[in-house]
């Protein structure tokens, strides 16, 4: 177990248990699965027990990300892979990283938040849209971790609604003047470089790396979260900073620019939810299973079963939709709108499952002893950020009715 409180005598002792987590596969789905993607998910399993879990609880009290995670991000393949190898990253297909986020997200969706930023918001973005040289220079370093990367689309003013963003720069010869702020930054307090998303002299949208040290260039932590506790959200403020024209994304224009990247991130997220929601449910079951009241385990009675039942119910669905999703991806025919039906009914599975998992817990559920209360506060922001849940709701709407409801 991943905490520490202070017994009755005052001294400070471990109180959360082994990470006893096993993966549930109640339609054999392994057997769609590659022997090469259950080697990689269970190595990230193994790594999550061994490195994360027995301080993550810690981390997340203190309102603090484990720095000292990253190497082993890195090592396990958590920074780009889906990256051709000669840029650093893993050439694994979507499975693997599909599979990659599940289990990362298993231990914490903060640490998630760590490796989908800095696989599908940063390298994708320098991948696909970069010039060979910003590849070269950024993509080697981002996947092994000695650099890490945030995003910026979102603004105080402009959440749902990026297209209205205000950030700008305009021209000044061999470099441009950026101006503006963003905020609800993961990993910006700590970030080496930021992918942002800014207005050039036209109007048009536009993406370039802005790196630590440029003059002008502020990270402000964001303080006094309830949720994603182990992960650092801050702002970028820019005040007439310099930035080399070389860093400029040369030819992507337009909000489907920053919005595909959040295809990519939203994928992840679909996945990691499941994590997510399997170690809610893989708690609550082995808990029913050994608390007794009146003289029986609480697993024995019907109410509990419901519980339990649609949990399994729920994440096998889940499951199901999201290697579909995984294959339709490998073969680059999966669609943004089914992406965000993934991300939206993945999340809020997860969501619903966690609440349920706590109530199973009783008083017990509320304490740092148990992962569950850490899960449901953090999927409070996953059901947020990268479009909300009425975003995505509305993305589907507008796909099978052909109507735009934002505009
Ligand atoms: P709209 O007019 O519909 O589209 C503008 C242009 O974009 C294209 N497009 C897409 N392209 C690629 N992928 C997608 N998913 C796309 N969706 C739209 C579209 O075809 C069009 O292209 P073109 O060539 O005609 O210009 O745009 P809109 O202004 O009406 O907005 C649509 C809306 C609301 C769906 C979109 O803006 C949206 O998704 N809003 C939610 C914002 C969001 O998700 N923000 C996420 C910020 S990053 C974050 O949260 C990171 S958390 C990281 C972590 O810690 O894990
Ligand atoms: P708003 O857009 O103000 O929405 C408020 C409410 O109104 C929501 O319920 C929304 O669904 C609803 N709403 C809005 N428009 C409509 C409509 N047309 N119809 C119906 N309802 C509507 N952003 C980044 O760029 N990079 C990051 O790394 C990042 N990390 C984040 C980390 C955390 C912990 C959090 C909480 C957020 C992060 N975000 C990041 C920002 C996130 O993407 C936004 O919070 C999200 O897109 C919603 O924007 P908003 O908070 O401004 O809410």
């Amino acid at each position: 177990m991943r905490g520490k409180r202070v017994s009755r005598k005052g001294s400070k002792q471990n109180i959360m248990a082994k990470d006893r987590f096993q993966g549930h596969d109640y339609y054999l789905m392994d057997e769609l699965l590659t022997e090469e993607h259950r080697l990689i998910r269970d190595s990230v399993r193994e790594w999550i027990k061994r490195d994360v879990s027995p301080i993550i609880e810690d981390f997340a009290q203190r309102a603090e990300f484990p720095t000292q995670i990253i190497k082993g991000l890195a090592e396990v393949g958590a920074f780009g892979p889906y990256i051709p190898t000669e840029y650093g990253g893993g050439g694994l297909d979507q499975i693997s990283y599909g599979l990659i986020m599940q289990e990362v997200e298993r231990g914490d969706s903060g640490v998630r938040s760590t490796a989908s930023v800095q696989s599908s918001l940063v390298m994708y973005p320098i991948y696909t849209y970069g010039t060979e040289e910003q590849r070269k220079k950024y993509l080697p370093k981002l996947a092994s971790g000695e650099m890490m990367g945030c995003f910026g689309l979102t603004e105080p003013d402009h959440g749902s609604n990026p297209s209205g963003m205000t950030t700008h720069y305009t021209d000044a010869g061999d470099h441009v003047i950026l101006n503006g702020a963003k905020m609800w930054i993961s990993n910006s307090p700590f970030a080496d470089i930021a992918v942002v998303w800014a207005k050039d002299e036209n109007g048009d949208i536009r993406g370039l790396v802005v790196e630590r040290g440029m003059e002008g260039f502020s990270t402000p932590e964001t303080h006094n979260k309830w949720s994603l506790r182990a992960s650092a959200t801050g702002e970028l403020v820019f005040d007439n900073v310099k930035v080399p024209k070389e860093n400029i994304f040369p030819t992507i224009k337009g909000l489907k620019g920053p919005l595909g990247c959040l295809n990519s991130a939203r994928y992840g997220i679909a996945w990691g939810a499941i994590g997510a929601a399997m170690d809610c449910y893989d708690t609550a079951l082995r808990y029913s299973q050994e608390r007794m009241q009146f003289g029986r385990p609480i697993g024995g009675f019907q109410l509990q079963q419901k519980k339990l039942a649609e949990m399994i119910t729920e994440i096998t669905k889940a499951q199901l939709l999201t290697w579909r999703l995984g294959v339709l991806k490998n073969e680059n025919r999966a669609t943004p709108a089914q992406i965000s039906m993934a991300k939206r009914n993945n999340v809020n599975m997860a969501l619903q499952i966690a609440r349920e998992a706590r109530q199973m817990l009783g008083g017990m559920g509320i304490t740092g002893e148990y992962p569950i209360m850490r899960h449901m506060m953090n999927l409070e922001s996953v059901v947020t950020y990268e479009g909300t849940h009425d975003i995505h709701l509305l993305i589907t709407g507008m796909d099978v009715t052909g109507f735009n409801a934002f505009t």
